[in-house]
């Protein structure tokens, strides 16, 4: 097992790599899409992506896909600080909204996913993080729960459900000129039925798995955060443990695996976060761990310190290391510490604490060979 660190693109520079590495991380997981761009002001750059009315803000296509020359200055940046950089981490709205919407677009944005795909490859990332829903993560609020009354994101029971506009995906605003039209009506094929949202997500594997698997990278799901079967009117794919299995079934392969979220599965109103590390970790489907504690469930749950929540993680670290899992764990995001720098001490904690308890499961698992 393999400690690691996400970081959001405005984080990547010389200063946040050797933050990883001071932290004790080897890897890297970059977010490329910018959630804190253009019309994004209500993220602030010292948290995770939070949103209001205009989602995580505006994106825009470029090429349609990401080339081999950003993505390999990427990974040389990432290198030229002695880590290595595991995944890319989601694919940009811009790049595959008729893909989620089954739009007019869909076989170019296909297209120019496997054209990604191949670039990542050439450009020597092995891994591609997606969330593949229409929504997106939505409707969390900020509360202040978490110890010591620290800034938490969470449920506290009813959501605003209203529909997308038209023009906005994964809650990203693809299309400004319908979005910003207040006469404009709502994104009509995000309000499709569940079953027309497999079949999408099947004609997206269908499209790149073989792909993926001809060049040697490999697709990582995050499951739906917040895990509720409907959020905006729209239907979601991985709300429930046992879901995550459907969409591995849809299409077996090595290059079909899993960006497993703890902290969604534990908001997960079934099933038990042991049992799904379990079984998922035994089939050697989790291509890397986002590791974050919450306490509750949908529709009432709120983040934590990792060390405060419900999930025991020492208890979660012993099946992955008895399961032989030698992906990433990241920490996933965290609750906001009172100080200049909230996001990096809430990183630098949990790094601290996953650091640790990676050492005792170490020295646990060579006692065991002695
Ligand atoms: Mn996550």
């Amino acid at each position: 097992m393999k400690l690691g660190l996400g970081l959001y693109r405005h984080m990547l520079d010389r200063e946040h790599l050797r933050f990883a590495r001071q932290n004790g991380a080897t890897h890297i997981i970059v977010h490329y899409v910018d959630y804190f761009h253009r019309g994004s002001g209500d993220n602030p750059r010292g948290d995770q992506p939070t949103g209001g009315v205009r989602g995580w803000g505006y994106t825009s296509k470029g090429r349609g896909y990401w080339t081999v020359e950003e993505l390999t200055e990427v990974r040389r940046l990432v290198e030229s600080e002695h880590l290595v950089l595991h995944a890319i981490e989601n694919l940009d709205p811009a790049h595959w909204h008729d893909v989620l919407l089954d739009g007019p677009e869909k076989a170019a944005q296909l297209e120019a996913i496997q054209q990604t795909v191949r670039n990542m490859a050439a450009a020597g990332i092995p891994t591609l993080g997606y969330n593949f829903s229409l929504a997106g993560v939505y409707g969390r609020a900020k509360l202040q729960r978490a110890r010591g009354a620290a800034e938490g994101l969470g449920l506290a029971g009813a959501m605003d459900h209203e529909p997308m506009p038209a023009g906005m995906v994964w809650n990203m605003i693809y299309d400004a000129r319908r979005a910003d039209d207040p006469a404009a009506p709502v994104e009509t094929r995000a309000l499709c039925s569940s079953d027309e949202l497999w079949r999408r997500l099947g004609d997206f594997l269908d499209a790149v798995i073989p792909v993926a698997e001809e060049v040697g990278v490999t697709l990582a799901a995050h499951p739906d955060d917040p895990p509720l079967p409907q959020v905006r009117g729209t239907p979601r794919l991985v709300y429930q443990p046992r879901l995550y299995q459907r969409l591995l079934d849809r299409r077996p392969s090595p290059a079909n695996q899993l960006e497993f979220c703890l902290g969604t599965i534990a908001e997960m109103s079934e099933g038990d976060p042991y049992d799904a590390v379990e079984t998922y970790s035994a089939q050697q489907r989790i291509s890397y761990l986002h590791c974050r504690n919450v306490r509750g469930r949908v529709p009432q749950y709120h983040e934590t310190f990792i060390d405060e929540g419900d999930v025991d993680i020492l208890r979660v670290l012993r099946i992955l290391k008895r399961n032989r899992f030698d992906g990433v764990l990241i920490p996933d995001h965290t609750p906001l510490m009172s100080c200049p720098a909230s996001w990096h001490a809430g990183m630098a904690f949990a790094m601290g604490y996953l650091r640790a308890l990676l050492q005792v499961v170490d020295r646990e698992s060579r006692r065991l060979r002695v």
